[in-house]
Parts: C-alpha cells; structure tokens; sequence
C-alpha cells in the first residue's frame, strides 16, 4: 500500500503553494494499455478506507511522507505531562514544511470535488488519469451504506451530495450498473428525484446539461447594475456570497451549457423519476428534498423569484449583456487580485467555467485558471478530495507558534523562528488593483488564512497574525525579518477600520447590508450566508490583538484602541447564552466559542476585572464544569453546530477536551482536580509516535457544513499542556 502511496509527492514553495504531484511509473503514460490499468485499479485498492471506522481520515499520507523525513525522537518517555508535551510538540514540529508553515487536509464538504470534475468535463479539460482514479476512489469511500453522501464527511445522505457524487462519478467513468451507482441511482429515486436537489445542485446540472435553466428561480445578473444605495445590492453581501453568486449569474444569465454527449443523455433519464421530456420544470425551481432543507427560504425570497423570474421572459438582451460584463470584468479582477486561486473553491470553479466560455479553453485566462485547480486538491488516505480552500497554512501556522510560545521549550526554537518566516511574508503589503470599484476593503496590513498569493485578508487571521508578531517581541525572540513596527501598525489600523457599530468583528469585511437580507439567502443548506456578521471568535481575536498592541505602543491612537477593545467586550458579552455558554460558528462548537470568549474577557481584565466580567467568566466556567465527562473530557458533536445548543459526542473528544482546558486555565479556574481529569484524558489518548488520534470532525461553517482542520489535534493539545505546564509546573 505505502508503494503506491509513494507514487504521490507533496510540493510546498515559499509562497505557500500546496500541490500533489503524482509521478508516473510508467513513463509513456499508457493508461489505456493493459499493464495501465492494472497499475491504476492497484492504486485506486491501495486508498481503500473504511469510512464506518471513522469518516474522518487522518492526513496519513503526508504525516507518514514527512515525519519520516524529520523525525528525531527520543525512546519512548515516561508518561507524565511535560513529556507528553514535549513529545507531542517534536512530533508536530516534524510536520513543518521546508516553507516554515504546517501543510494538512482541509476536506470535508461533498459539494466541491463534484463542482470541479463537472467544470472539467464542460470545459473538456480532463483531470490526469491517476488524479481521476482518486478522486473517484474518495468518493466511493466516502458512500453512506444506504447508498447516499450527505453534505459533508460525516452528514447523512441528502439529494445534494448524492446527486452531485453520482454525477461525478458517471462522469469518471464508472458504468450506470456498477453496484455503487445502482445503490446511489436507487436513494435518488426513493427520494423523489434530481428535481429536488437544492438550488446550488440546480445550478451545478443546469451547466452540466442534464437539468434545465427553466428549472431554477433566476440569478438575476441585472441585480449588478442597480444603484449601489440600494440596501440589497450585492455588493453589501458576505464576500462568499458575492463571489459566487457572481458568476452563477453570468452562466444563468447566458445560459452556459456544456455539450450534449451520450452520456449527459443517459444521465438525463437516470437521475429523476419521471421522463426528461415530461418534467414540469417550473414546477421543479422551488422544490427541495426534505433530507436537504436547514433553510427555508423566506416568503420576501419567493416574492422577489416571481419578479426576476417574470423579468427573465421579458428581459432586454442589451442591459444582459451589459451586465455580463460587468461581472466578466468582476471576475477578472478577482482572478488577478488572488492569482486565480480565487477567494474559494465554490467560486475558483465556476470562474473557470465563466473564462472557458467568454475567452475560449485556449486563452491564457482559462489556463491559469486550471492550473490552480490542483492548489485544491490533497491526497490523504481515503483518496483525492478537494480543500475547502487552498489550504489553510497561515491559520495553522499562527496557531502552532501560540501554542508552541505558550511554555517555552528550546526544543521548539528551529520551528518558530522558521513559522516565524511564513507569517512575516504572508502579510498583505500592496493593495489589491481596482479594490474600490470591486468593493474591497483595504488590504494592507491584513492576513490571509492560507497564503500571501490568495491574498484576501481576514479579520480573525489578521488578528492572530499580529498577535504571534507581539509575543515574538515580547519574548523578545531572536528572528529573521522582523515585521516592522510600520507594518504592526498598519495591522491595528486595518483591525480598527474593520470593527463593527455593534462593537463586534466579522469574517472579511464591515457587516455592510442589513439583518433582514438574510431573508434572500437562496440556499436551502446554509443558514447566513447573505451578509456578513459579527462572530465572537472573530470580535475575541482582535480584541486580545488590539489589547496587545496597545502595550507594545501605547502612545499610537490611545483612544481608539481603547474604544475599539471597550466596544469589543460588550459585544462578547451580549452574545453569552444564558447557560453561561458562546455559540462558535466556525468550529465545534460551544466549547471553542467559549474558549475565545474567555480568552479575550482575561486578556483585557488581567489587571482589573469588572462585577460583570468576573460573573461572565464564572458562569462560562461553570457551564463548561457541566460538562465535563465522567472520563474527565469534553466531547462535543458537530449536531451542537445545527442545533444551537450543546450535544454531547459519542465519547470524548481531544479538542474540545484542549478547548475547556484552555478556558478553565485561563481563568484561573481553582478546580485544579477538574483540570487534572482533562489533562489526563489528553496523555491517555497520546499515539506512540507522539501524534493525537484524528477523532470527529472538528470545523464547520454556515452552520450546516462540516470540515476538517487536521493541525488542530496536535495544536491544542500542545497548547493546553503548554498552559498546564506553565501555570502548574514552571512555577
Ligand atoms: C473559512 C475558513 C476560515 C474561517 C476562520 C478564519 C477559521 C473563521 O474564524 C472565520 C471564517 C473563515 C474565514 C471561513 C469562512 C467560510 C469558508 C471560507 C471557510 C470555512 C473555508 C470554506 C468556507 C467557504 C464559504 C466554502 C464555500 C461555501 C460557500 C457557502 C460559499
């Protein structure tokens, strides 16, 4: 098995660029040959993975490849806390690229390989041979035993994931009766048919050929000429939102299609119940299968559809094409501004689709546009997937140099002062062209959560960015290129520009339109994706950058910085539940946004701690206490993120466990018993090699989407050892 997974090598530069490279055996790359094939279906056996064990894979493949390549551990220590800790740290320090950040898996979601094997068959730009056999081999992995895929790793079954993975796989190659697709094409028909994908699906078949443009509500690319006063312009959208719904509405608007090929007819008659001809398509727009529905789409919604659906029989084929390029020149833009990696993989696929059809599959734009496809796709043990980004090196990074700062261990030196080099070239430096008429906000002095290249800065990666910076100085840390003091500040000023009037901090950008355009959110699987809000980790983030800032320069803009922290604190306050608990939105779940809750109410109030914070803090404590397991760990289920209330995981989980650690310690929790329990179950659960066990999924967003962040079960176990270590041991 390792031979064939040998045949795969991973390729970082000092930029951050992240891609497999399969090398071939085989020189003359003669898959269509006999001893091809039996070479392929080998491999494809050699990703075999059971997805009942777990559906969370554990980045096998590169760990193995790069461990090996560093390793140089001790003999197996005894099992106390600091050698844990330390043994944990080597192993995590082994993982580190030549580049100085940490590379990992960042799957999870169904919905963004499909989009792309449907982008390459419409652009006829065919994936090589091996990288078809294993996305194909991740897919079939990754089927539910009744047939279906859900929209993440570890969802059930929904129309959405099943249609879209039976598609994908019909156009790899697989025959309609294989016994995979027949159990697929048996859950499609039980559940009423591909009529009832949701709307995204709509979009993905319609361009595909094997649904009808009549058959989705319309994307309405005129909405991009309307006046920018307008509360509902999409310019106000979340920048995810925006970008995607970009291009859709240039392939809607002109009807992109791909050719219809035999086999874009077969799939015709197999994905729906009734006859292709007969479908009532009108009908078809607004259905959706119930597995799919976690937003229902508002009456305002279905108002609006009537109106632009009305317009689209009537619609004026000048003011289309006026509109269509505006968002051709929209997308170009956004293909420079990130060297056509773009802002996500959702939009980085359909921009593809968008520049094959305006410029030709020979333009330059469309090649630069395919290249990048693979900055997406990573090789782990189940197979080929595509990231939910093009990494996520500079959040990983950030994170591993906290939790490796927060108890010094020489040990460590070499990796920092390495990770130290990827944060310091991964700030935003220039602003991106034309930002203004393509409603960016200003970049510099930001960070970006993968790399420098794609360049989009973010509120929370800004601000852990510049608080490795400041502890680094702190510590008074010996590094190569130092991030100036100019750049430092460049960094506040962009953290102050992007503070919300309700005091709190959201994902990209400003909230720019109002609450209730959430009412137009489209889709029947995200819950607010329409405008950007303020989230508590984000506000927690750059409330302890800016606290921390501002001991560093206490003279520049005291006021402001002071405001901004004040504000930031009564928004973290207003979103405790009366549990004592924070809702996280970007990860599983209560326990992570407690933990940002806590951190920020400390790191603010270490001096002097207000009635009201200190009975925040309390409470948040005692929720947590609450649930402790009777193992001594926490575990929490991703149902947590769906449900907005806390659901207990089938067992204790490392990181939710690292999470309550972290919180408890922070605050100076006195039940150290309680605290010993926790770290206890972290040393039990250690691996030999010095790894942690990859257990549930532990990211999410929108609510509804699971995805994977494999840095975090070696981060914050090291982190909260590194805590437990400083505040108990070191004394
Ligand atoms: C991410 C990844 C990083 C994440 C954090 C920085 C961790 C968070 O604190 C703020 C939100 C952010 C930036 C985030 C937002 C949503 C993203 C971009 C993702 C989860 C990665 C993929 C996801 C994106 C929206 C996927 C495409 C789906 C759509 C609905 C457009």
């Amino acid at each position: 098995m390792g031979d064939f997974w040998n045949y795969w090598s991973f390729k970082t530069d000092a930029k951050g660029r992240q891609v497999w490279d399969f090398s071939s055996p085989n020189p003359t790359n003669a898959w269509d040959s006999e001893e091809g094939k039996v070479f392929l279906a080998e491999m494809q056996r050699a990703f075999t993975f059971d997805k009942k064990a777990n559906p969370n894979s554990a980045d096998l493949v590169y760990r193995r490849k790069q461990s090996l390549l560093n390793r140089n551990l001790q003999d197996a220590p005894p099992n106390n806390v600091t050698s844990v800790y330390q043994k944990g740290t080597s192993y995590y320090t082994s993982l580190q690229s030549e580049s100085g950040h940490w590379p990992g898996d960042y799957g999870g979601p169904h919905f963004l390989a499909p989009g792309l094997i449907i982008a390459s068959y419409v652009t006829e730009s065919p994936l090589p041979a091996a990288h078809q056999v294993l996305i194909k081999q991740y897919f079939l992995n990754h089927q539910n035993e009744d047939g279906g895929w859900g929209l993440h790793i570890e969802d059930k079954s929904t129309m959405f994931g099943t249609v879209l993975q039976y598609v994908a796989l019909r156009l790899l190659g697989l025959t309609a009766n294989e016994p995979a697709i027949l159990k697929a094409r048996n859950w499609i028909h039980k559940h009423g048919g591909a009529t009832g994908i949701p709307s995204w699906g709509k979009f993905y078949l319609s361009v595909l050929g094997v649904y009808e443009w009549e058959g989705c509500n319309s994307l309405f690319p005129e909405m991009w000429l309307m006046p920018e006063s307008l509360p509902f312009h999409p310019s106000k959208y979340w920048c995810h939102a925006r970008m995607v719904y970009l291009p859709m509405a240039y392939c809607y608007g002109l009807k992109v299609t791909g050719k219809v090929t035999p086999l874009i007819t077969e799939l015709r008659k197999e994905i729906y119940t009734e006859r292709y001809e007969d479908i009532d398509w009108q009908k078809a727009r607004n259905h959706c299968t119930p597995t799919d529905l976690y937003h229902h789409p508002a009456a305002l919604l279905k108002l609006l559809n009537t109106v632009t659906n009305a317009y689209e029989k009537v619609q004026l084929p000048s003011l289309r094409k006026r509109a269509t390029n505006f968002i051709l020149d929209y997308i170009k833009a956004e293909d420079e501004q990130t060297n056509y990696i773009d802002i996500g993989p959702v939009n980085q696929v359909i921009n593809s689709i968008c520049v094959w059809h305006a410029y030709g599959k020979a333009s330059e734009a469309f090649k630069k546009h395919s290249d990048r496809w693979f900055d997406y796709l990573w090789v782990a043990e189940d197979g080929m997937k595509m990231n939910g980004y093009n990494g996520s090196q500079f959040w990983d990074t950030a994170f591993a140099m906290q939790a490796m700062m927060e108890s010094y261990q020489p040990e460590a030196d070499a990796a920092l002062r390495k990770a130290y080099q990827y944060i310091e070239k991964s700030q935003v430096t220039v602003e991106v062209n034309d930002s203004k008429k393509f409603y960016r906000h200003p970049s510099v002095g930001g960070f970006p959560f993968s790399n420098a290249e794609h360049g989009w800065p973010i509120t929370d990666c800004s601000a852990e960015g510049l608080k490795v910076a400041l502890q680094v100085k702190r510590l008074g840390f010996q590094v190569d290129n130092p991030i100036s003091d100019l750049r430092l500040k460049q960094s506040a000023d962009l953290l102050l520009s992007l503070q919300n009037k309700d005091g709190g901090w959201a994902s990209y950008e400003l909230t720019r339109g109002p609450k209730w355009l959430e009412l137009l959110n489209p889709s029947e699987i995200f819950g607010n994706i329409m405008i950007d809000h303020s989230y508590t980790e984000c506000s927690s983030a750059c409330i302890q950058a800016l606290h921390a800032f501002k001991q560093h320069f206490p003279a520049y803009k005291p006021t402001e910085t002071q405001n901004a922290i004040e504000k930031g604190i009564q928004f973290i306050l207003s979103q405790q539940r009366a549990d004592g608990s924070w809702y996280g939105s970007w990860a599983v779940c209560f326990t992570y946004g407690t933990w940002f809750a806590i951190e920020a109410l400390m790191a603010v109030s270490l001096q002097k701690q207000t009635p009201e914070i200190k009975n925040a803090i309390d409470r948040a404590c005692a929720f947590l206490l609450s649930k402790q397991e009777p193992d001594g760990g926490w575990g929490e289920s991703f149902e947590s993120c769906l449900k907005k209330e806390y659901v207990p995981h089938r067992s204790s989980q490392i990181i939710n466990t690292s999470w309550a650690l972290l919180t408890l310690m922070a605050a100076g929790h006195t039940n150290k018993a309680a605290i010993d329990k926790g770290i206890g179950l972290l040393l039990s659960r250690q691996m030999d090699s010095g790894d942690f066990p990859q257990e549930g999924i532990s990211g999410v967003f929108n609510h509804s989407c699971g995805i994977s962040y494999t840095a975090y079960r070696n981060v914050f176990p090291i982190w909260a050892l590194g805590r437990y270590v400083k505040t108990y041991l070191n004394k």
